[in-house]
């Protein structure tokens, strides 16, 4: 066992609040207790909002190049430690290890790069349709952002909305999820380790009051949130109602259609990642997996081979393959799914059933369900959770068809050798992001990332499209 972190806020450059109510466990042994943390309050937002007001208009002021050295002393730091950052992460959200460390220099990554946007950041210039006249256009910091963050991620996601919003020299207010403080923890005291000025990140930990009082504070300008669809819902509702710029990452219930002519091996494979591994918790998990007929057969079998040999266990130990569920209300959500799907006459071709292991954590057992039509539950809503479905289909147009079925329309995929399907796909498929030959999950951190339909609203996050989000567009006119 390992010693437990006693974590605070932080709070205009310092860590605050020595009162420890609330704990995060260890899924993949829950008697190991990771962090104790405070439980904020709607006081505590209003003290870390009137740091981040301080704060805003030195640190926009700021040249962008001063910004630009924060980060990316930032991103060294912490990938001088992804070893240690990594550990905590899978000891805290139980992706493995490897998943832990890649998802930290993931992050570290994420700082270099919007380093780097800082310098690049540039207006227009724009002729006036009247003589003599000219026009420039600026991107201009905005104020505080209140980032809510969720726990599959617990700092590629915390770094992918901070880094753009420090980068164009706005300030921010953080809410880390409940189960992961202690990994968005670690990201704020090395952006402060890294010269970033007191009161320009602040952090606080606690449950959905935090999370309302960010929504609902005057003094918040945007608020970018990841998470689940119904809390989604009412943070952008909040937002709206008072101006307030917002931005959701929301659920998936992405299709990976695996047509007759794909190499069989490589779109087992494909959905072996997409849909199992991290334990299918990511918003990008291929859920629902439509095969055409003539290879339907052959693929259910293969894949239902693979799924049943993979090893779940401990994050921290190298032999497992897929660590637990990050708590037990997840854990039973892909339990209860499986059970749906019996209920609707599906199969279950592997798992399904409860995984004991020697030890308690939140371990699920991978499971292949079969047979399954497109309205089906366990086919229009996201489980979160290493369960996928397969749909089986006669021709690209149905696969099309089911793949664009339902309310999400996050990630897309297809494993196909027919360029002409590959390409209809890309210009057809209702999603936000299409994969050809590639998991739907796993994705780039210097493009854009956003999704169609209910599974994303307002401005794009990642890549260039970052500031559209978090800058304004100021448009000056000039005569000589
Ligand atoms: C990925 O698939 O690499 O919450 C990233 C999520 C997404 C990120 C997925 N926002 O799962």
């Amino acid at each position: 066992m390992t010693d437990t972190l006693e974590l605070s806020h932080w709070i205009d450059g310092d860590r605050v609040g020595g009162d420890r109510p609330a704990e995060s466990r260890n899924p993949s042994d829950t008697r190991e207790v990771v962090a104790r943390t405070p439980d904020g309050s709607a006081a505590d937002v209003d003290d870390a909002v009137a740091a981040a007001k301080a704060a805003f208009p030195a640190w926009a002021d700021a040249s962008p190049e001063a910004r630009s050295d924060v980060l990316d002393r930032a991103g060294t730091l912490l990938m001088e430690r992804k070893e240690e950052v990594g550990r905590l992460l899978s000891r805290e959200e139980g992706k493995t290890l490897p998943e832990g460390i890649g998802e930290t220099a993931r992050a570290a990554r994420i700082l270099k790069y919007f380093a780097g946007e800082a310098l690049r950041l540039h207006g227009q210039n724009l002729a006036s349709t009247r003589p003599g006249v000219e026009i420039q256009t600026y991107r201009q910091p905005v104020g505080v952002y209140g980032l809510i963050t969720p726990w599959n991620f617990p700092i590629a996601i915390p770094a992918w909305k901070a880094a753009p919003a420090l980068a164009f020299g706005n300030t921010v207010v953080l809410k880390p999820a409940g189960p992961t403080p202690a990994t968005a923890e670690a990201l704020v005291a090395i952006l402060h380790e890294a010269g970033l000025p007191k009161g320009v990140l602040n952090m606080v930990i606690g449950r959905g009051g935090v999370g309302q009082a960010i929504v609902d504070h005057k003094d918040i300008v945007g608020v970018s949130f990841t998470g689940s669809q119904s809390v989604g819902a009412g943070v952008a509702a909040g937002a709206v109602k008072r101006q307030a710029r917002v931005q959701l990452e929301m659920g998936g219930k992405n299709p990976l259609i695996v047509l007759d002519d794909a190499d069989l091996e490589r779109a087992v494979n494909i959905a072996l990642d997409g849909s199992f591994f991290a334990t299918g918790q990511r918003c990008t998990a291929s859920s629902r997996l439509i095969v055409q007929d003539g290879v339907h057969d052959k693929f259910v079998a293969l894949l239902a081979e693979k799924v049943a040999a993979l090893r779940v266990g401990d994050a921290l130990d190298p032999n497992s393959q897929i660590g637990p569920a990050v708590s037990e209300a997840q854990m039973e959500t892909s339990y209860t799914y499986a059970d749906i799907a019996r209920g609707e006459g599906a199969r279950i071709v592997t798992g399904g059933d409860r995984l004991k292991l020697d030890k308690p954590g939140w371990y699920v057992q991978p499971t292949l369900i079969a047979d399954t039509a497109a309205d089906m539950r366990i086919n229009n809503e996201e489980v979160f959770g290493p369960v996928a479905s397969t749909i089986r289909v006669k021709s690209y147009e149905e696969a099309l068809e089911i793949a664009n079925g339902v309310e999400f329309g996050l990630s897309a995929g297809i494993v196909t050798s027919s360029l002409k399907h590959a390409r209809d796909f890309q210009r057809r498929a209702k999603a936000g992001m299409t994969m050809v030959n590639l998991p739907t999950a796993g994705v780039d951190y210097h493009v854009p990332f956003g999704g169609t339909k209910s599974s994303s609203y307002g401005a794009r996050e990642q890549g260039f499209a970052a500031a559209e989000f978090f800058t304004q567009i100021k448009t000056s006119y000039s005569a000589g």
